[in-house]
């Protein structure tokens, strides 16, 4: 297990508990925020209202003529200027997430239907008073997770019209392509800045921490607890979800066994509703795959227990999460990596015409499991963007990561600048590694790779689908970054250029021939 020591990118901690939910101190402080702006709002909501009245009585005979107000549904937000004169008001609706929404205004009783990822509805209000119109999406838990918002309809004027809501509106409001104003343009520029301003942000709770075995039993046989509950989780800053979640973090610990290992994982259902555990990617004996009610029974809610058993016989690079009601379960949290053995480095190898190192040592080894679902949403290892966790690393390091895709989409990962050598599919470690700038990983799947930090700044690393890092607000999701501190007296000539690499003429495959390329590959069958 030479490896272990470096493999999560962060030391082991025998024995120490999982981090614990935020202290309590911290939410009492919350609370009397929102307690606070909640008061400031009433007391502006009143302050406006009146003032709504008293416009609406002194010119009441002029309502607006009709006005579309353009609305965005995302994981999970409700977002555009949603704002509108009094008088015919209709919503253009535009689902720029990757679950299905729907918009519901709640007293009026409308609704758009559901709107598949990337759908546009149109949902015409009819002729509405001045006042304020709750709207939200009414999936099941995605108005808790923060899909709803205030419709505010003004009284008389266009002062205060949306986006697109009235083209005569404001001189020198120059209309984009989407209808946006000039000033509506410099806010989405601000706000962009903004968001990645604060990057890296701090947030409570952290996840992948190694679980040391709970007891090692007489005969060797590790034993590892895990329960399973619903906690709070600040997904990113200020942002926090009702996560499912294995020993308070999200994804769950990480569990590391060498081949041979005798392994009992003992589960605790603090769940309201029934759960399994699948070893995805790991052999077992049938009775252990987690299969609920193909394989065992569900672990019953509210403190059901399981025990499961299994020789670690084979190398893996895996996952564990829910099976059973996996959509749900899954997407909120439930789910964490497993490893078997070291990982399957080519050293020695010369791929692309560039020779990994015989004695390479890694400078960090870490997990990365994607998201893009449930409450949890788009994220890299549970947080969302800002609240994501920057690579900090020399000039020269060596750096192996797993991505694990445990979401319900494909996300292309994208690391600027470093060729990423992609050694091991689904802990599987391959014959013919290759280099790659964008690995797409599917749900399910898992891709190790390594790569050199050979060039200092800070180099940013995301899903390449757009709208999996950006909004309206600014960047958030799958994005992280490395930074790479510089090495002085760094030798450029060491830095990793598989681009650069010609194979042998296919008449000419002699070392002498390959020598006068400046290269040592072959042609394939050579
Ligand atoms: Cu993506």
């Amino acid at each position: 297990m030479t490896d272990t020591a470096t493999r999560a990118g962060q030391p082991a901690a025998p024995g120490q508990p999982p981090p614990s939910a935020p202290p309590d101190g911290v939410g009492d402080g919350r609370w009397f925020i929102a307690m606070f702006l909640g008061a400031a709002a009433l007391v502006a909501l009143l302050f406006f209202g009146f003032i709504a009245v008293a416009l609406a009585i002194s010119d009441p005979a002029t309502p607006a003529a009709a006005t579309t107000v353009d609305v965005t549904l995302s994981e999970f937000a409700v977002e555009g200027a949603l704002t509108a004169p009094a008088g015919d008001v209709n919503l253009n609706i535009t689902n720029i997430g990757s679950a299905t929404h729907n918009l519901v205004v709640r007293d009026l009783a409308l609704t758009s239907g559901d709107i598949s990822s990337g759908g546009n509805a149109s949902l015409a209000l009819g002729r509405l008073a001045a006042g304020t119109y709750q709207v939200f999406c009414s999936i099941p838990g995605h108005e808790a997770s923060g899909m709803v918002a205030d419709l505010v309809v003004t009284a008389g004027g266009a002062a205060d019209a949306g986006h697109g809501a009235n083209p005569a509106s404001g001189a020198g409001a120059t209309a984009g392509h989407d209808g946006n104003t000039a000033e509506e343009y410099a806010k989405m520029d601000a706000d962009m800045m903004a968001s990645i301003a604060a990057f890296p942000a701090e947030t409570q709770g952290k996840g992948n921490a190694i679980l040391a075995p709970t007891e090692v039993e007489a005969d060797g046989t590790k034993v590892f607890d895990l329960t399973a509950s619903i906690i709070d989780w600040e997904v990113e800053p200020g942002k926090i979800v009702k996560a499912w979640a294995y020993n308070n973090q999200v994804p769950g610990p990480q569990i590391l066994l060498d081949r041979g290992d005798e392994v009992k994982v003992r589960v605790v259902n603090n769940l309201p509703m029934g759960t399994d555990i699948h070893w995805h990617g790991l052999r077992t004996p049938n009775d252990q795959d987690g299969v609920a009610p193909i394989t065992q029974d569900p672990i019953p809610p509210n403190g059901g227990t399981f025990e499961y058993h299994f020789t670690a016989e084979d190398d893996a690079i895996a996952m564990y999460h829910a099976h059973m009601h996996g959509e749900t379960e899954v997407t909120n949290g439930l789910f964490g990596t497993v490893r078997i053995g070291d990982n399957p480095l080519p050293r020695g190898q010369t791929i692309s015409g560039v020779t990994i190192p015989a004695d390479l040592k890694l400078a960090q080894d870490f997990p990365m499991v994607l998201n893009d679902a449930g409450v949890i949403g788009l994220s890299l290892n549970g947080k969302s963007f800002p609240a994501t966790e920057p690579i900090v690393a020399n000039q020269g390091d060596w750096i192996s990561l797993s991505y694990y895709n445990e979401g319900l989409q494909i996300h292309p990962m994208h690391l600027h600048q470093f060729p990423q050598l992609v050694y091991a599919k689904d802990g599987i470690p391959l014959d013919h590694p290759y280099w790659t700038d964008t690995l797409s990983v599917a749900p399910g799947e898992r891709y190790t790779v390594l790569f050199k930090t050979d060039e200092p700044g800070t180099w940013v690393w995301h899903c390449h689908i757009l709208n999996h890092v950006e909004r309206a607000a600014g960047m958030f999701g799958m994005v992280t970054a490395v930074v790479v501190k510089e090495t002085p007296g760094f030798d450029r000539s060491t830095r990793v250029t598989p681009s650069n690499f010609e194979w042998t003429p296919m008449d000419a495959t002699s070392d002498k021939a390959a020598a006068a390329v400046g290269q040592t590959g072959t042609k394939p069958g050579a």
